[in-house]
């Protein structure tokens, strides 16, 4: 069966963005193969944040995760500093990767701009994420189109480690959606919805009251003209919204946007169809989070099953770079 993994950072709330182009996906990914989901808490380290909250938010992913769909008797759900592992291969990578292989990614060019202090682990991040999938011989990353780059990186660290230390790693692939790949700002439609967007009015959260994601449907940024078209260069506000609809009901963008003659039946059923989706998921994520316990211990063996798997990977590298064997 094929190997799957994905992460995602316990910061900040969920939002619409990696809901459609990411998580959604992984619900149906567990039932098609052997399935890794890691909250990537060293991974939230690189900027600095309160102890509290980050253990809090780290609870309420896993919580969250688990009331859009992933079962953890189906998928291995897991935190990524229970496994000791992720930090050791990481410093493999560091150590396989180039300077200046690092320096051209995007993702770390955009947070250092914004950000007032750059840690060195903003900068050695993607190492540290191709060790999370490379330590699971993952076949296939399902994620966002914003992490392409981060992958394509991974491929290469994994392609240049096999060829130098001979073969250790699987080489694994992306899968991007379709629907939802990219999910824009309502307020900014050509920046994608983001944790770190300047605007509230432009991100929709997974856990934010139903009655405001309408009204921030009904403020939705579009243009001028009053033609409903799919045509992201164009009409990126308009596009954005026939892009939504469409991951939210499982149909095409292009074809969606031939019923509609004017915006606001547009933004309205949008605005419905993300209700829709958001509703269930906020009634489970509220049962469930009566019960912190059972998410401690769903942790708990997540990381034991995911450390199984690590731990032989882990020796197989150590051995090929020449370490000597452990006790
Ligand atoms: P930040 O704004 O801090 O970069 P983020 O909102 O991009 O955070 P991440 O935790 O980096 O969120 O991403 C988790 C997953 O969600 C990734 O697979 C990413 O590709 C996906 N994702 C994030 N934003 C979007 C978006 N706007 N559209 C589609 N997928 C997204
Ligand atoms: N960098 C990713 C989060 C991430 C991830 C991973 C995704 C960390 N480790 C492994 C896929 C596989 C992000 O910023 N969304």
């Amino acid at each position: 069966m094929a190997r799957v993994l994905s992460g995602i950072q316990p910061t900040g709330a969920l939002h619409l963005g990696n809901l459609l182009g990411a998580v959604r996906n992984w619900v149906e990914d567990q039932h098609r193969a052997d399935s890794y989901f890691v909250v990537v808490d060293l991974h939230a380290l690189t900027v600095p944040k309160s102890p509290e909250v980050l253990r809090r938010s780290t609870v309420e992913m896993a919580t969250l995760l688990t009331a859009i769909g992933l079962d953890p008797d189906v998928c291995t759900l897991f935190v990524q500093s229970h496994v000791p592992a992720h930090a050791e291969l990481s410093w493999f990578m560091e150590c396989t990767a180039a300077f200046g292989e690092l320096r051209r990614m995007v993702q770390f060019k955009d947070k250092s701009d914004r950000a007032e202090f750059v840690s060195a682990g903003l900068f050695t991040y993607p190492a540290l994420q191709a060790a999370d999938i490379l330590l699971y011989d993952t076949d296939r990353v399902p994620v966002g189109d914003d992490q392409r780059q981060h992958l394509e990186l991974t491929r290469d660290l994994a392609a240049r480690f096999n060829a130098r230390y001979g073969q250790t790693f699987v080489v694994p692939e992306a899968t991007i959606p379709r629907a939802g790949a990219r999910v824009m700002d309502l307020q900014n439609p050509t920046d994608k919805m983001s944790k770190s967007s300047s605007s509230e009015a432009g991100i929709v959260y997974v856990l934010e009251d139903l009655e405001a994601v309408v009204r921030k449907f009904k403020r939705a940024v579009t243009d001028s003209e009053s033609e409903v078209r799919y045509d992201i260069v164009a009409k990126p506000g308009v596009s954005n919204l026939l892009s939504i609809l469409a991951a939210c009901t499982g149909q095409d963008p292009a074809s969606l946007a031939e019923g509609y003659s004017q915006y606001g039946p547009l933004k309205a059923d949008t605005a419905e169809a993300v209700v829709e989706t958001l509703r269930p998921v906020q009634a489970r994520y509220a049962e469930l989070s009566a019960d912190p316990g059972a998410m401690t211990a769903i942790l708990a063996k997540g990381a034991e099953k995911a450390a199984a798997v690590a731990n032989l990977t882990l020796t197989r590298a150590r051995d090929a770079l020449g370490l000597l064997p452990r006790g």
